[in-house]
């Protein structure tokens, strides 16, 4: 199952950097060197089995715009499932941001009117830490009107903190099909192992595609922020050659296990009773992949029809 998605916003915004460091594994510091993206970039990135996205990168430069309004408006704009627009929060021409998100919404409306829309407030590193809620605000009220008739969802997001796997993982969570299903099983696993938390991330983004919570954690951002650091550490892995498969992180309070499970995910357990010893953990989580294993060939074949 293809589902077509734009990745659209002025050039300089954030879009080729966000896209390299979700899918292609660039660390922040690499995309100081990407260039200005030519036209359109396609690419495809399998997700959970048969889920294909097929990312469209427009080029953001106004000559590559007007174009994709004009001569290249029925290529572009059809069978889009999702748009996601990058704004750069330092932006110093708000006005004709807002006038091009709304050329293209418009194209949107003729073409895809079922498409899930996305704008994202990026590079709000920038931005000094105490006016981030005020800006964020404001410019997502600005947006939400615009948009109208259409329904929007904005997030903040930056390549130099967990914000922007925050975004990304609510968005493939929009597109995967049997999510329900999935977060009923993880309620059901997490219940019988005695967790205090499930999460299950794909496999090669390291983005949370499902997770149940059983116990109040005041960390709010705790599942990007260990998407982010599990991945980088994957990487630094792979760099020597070695391919990451699970860890036990402990102390007097929790342990936390993290492991490979079915052929697209990893999960995540988090236990807090110290009567349980890690390897009754260990050996529930594999005694669980082969259900997970099956949910997944299911729905992969549901989604191939
Ligand atoms: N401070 C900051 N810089 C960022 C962030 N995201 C991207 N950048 C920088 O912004 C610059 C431009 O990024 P690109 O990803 O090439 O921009 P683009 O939207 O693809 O531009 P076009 O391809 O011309 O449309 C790069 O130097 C990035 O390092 C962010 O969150 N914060
Ligand atoms: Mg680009």
């Amino acid at each position: 199952m293809k589902k077509k998605v734009l990745l659209m916003g002025k050039s300089g915004s954030g879009k080729t950097s966000m896209r390299s460091i979700i899918f292609a594994n660039y660390i922040a510091r690499d995309t100081r060197r990407l260039g200005a993206t030519i036209d359109v970039e396609h690419s495809h990135v399998r997700f959970l089995g048969n889920l294909v996205l097929n990312l469209w990168d427009c080029g953001g430069q106004e000559a590559f715009m007007e174009n994709y309004f004009a001569s290249q408006r029925d290529n572009i704009f059809r069978n889009v499932e999702v748009l996601i627009y990058v704004f750069d929060v330092e932006s110093r021409e708000l006005e004709k941001d807002y006038h091009y998100y709304q050329s293209c919404l418009e194209a949107i409306l003729q073409n895809s009117r079922e498409a899930k829309i996305f704008c994202l407030i990026h590079k709000m590193d920038l931005v000094a830490e105490d006016q981030r809620d005020i800006i964020f605000k404001e410019r997502e009220a600005d947006l939400i009107r615009l948009s109208k008739p259409l329904d929007c969802t904005c997030f903040r997001t930056s390549i130099w903190d967990e914000t922007l796997y925050r975004a990304w993982s609510s968005i493939v969570y929009m597109l995967i099909p049997n999510v329900k299903e999935l977060e009923t099983s993880l309620q059901q696993f997490a219940n019988i192992v005695d967790a205090d938390e499930v999460l299950l991330f794909e496999r090669a983004t390291f983005l949370v595609i499902s997770h149940c919570q059983r116990k109040e954690h005041r960390d709010v951002h705790r599942f990007e922020k260990v998407s982010n650091i599990i991945k980088q550490f994957k990487l630094s892995c792979s760099k020597l050659a070695a391919q990451f498969q699970s860890m036990e992180v402990r102390n007097a309070l929790f342990a936390a296990y993290i492991d490979m499970f079915t052929s697209n995910t990893y999960v995540m357990v988090c236990m807090s009773d110290p009567q349980i010893p890690s390897e009754v953990t260990l050996i529930n989580i594999r005694n669980a992949r082969k259900h997970f294993e099956l949910l997944e060939k299911v729905s992969n074949s549901s989604m191939g029809r």
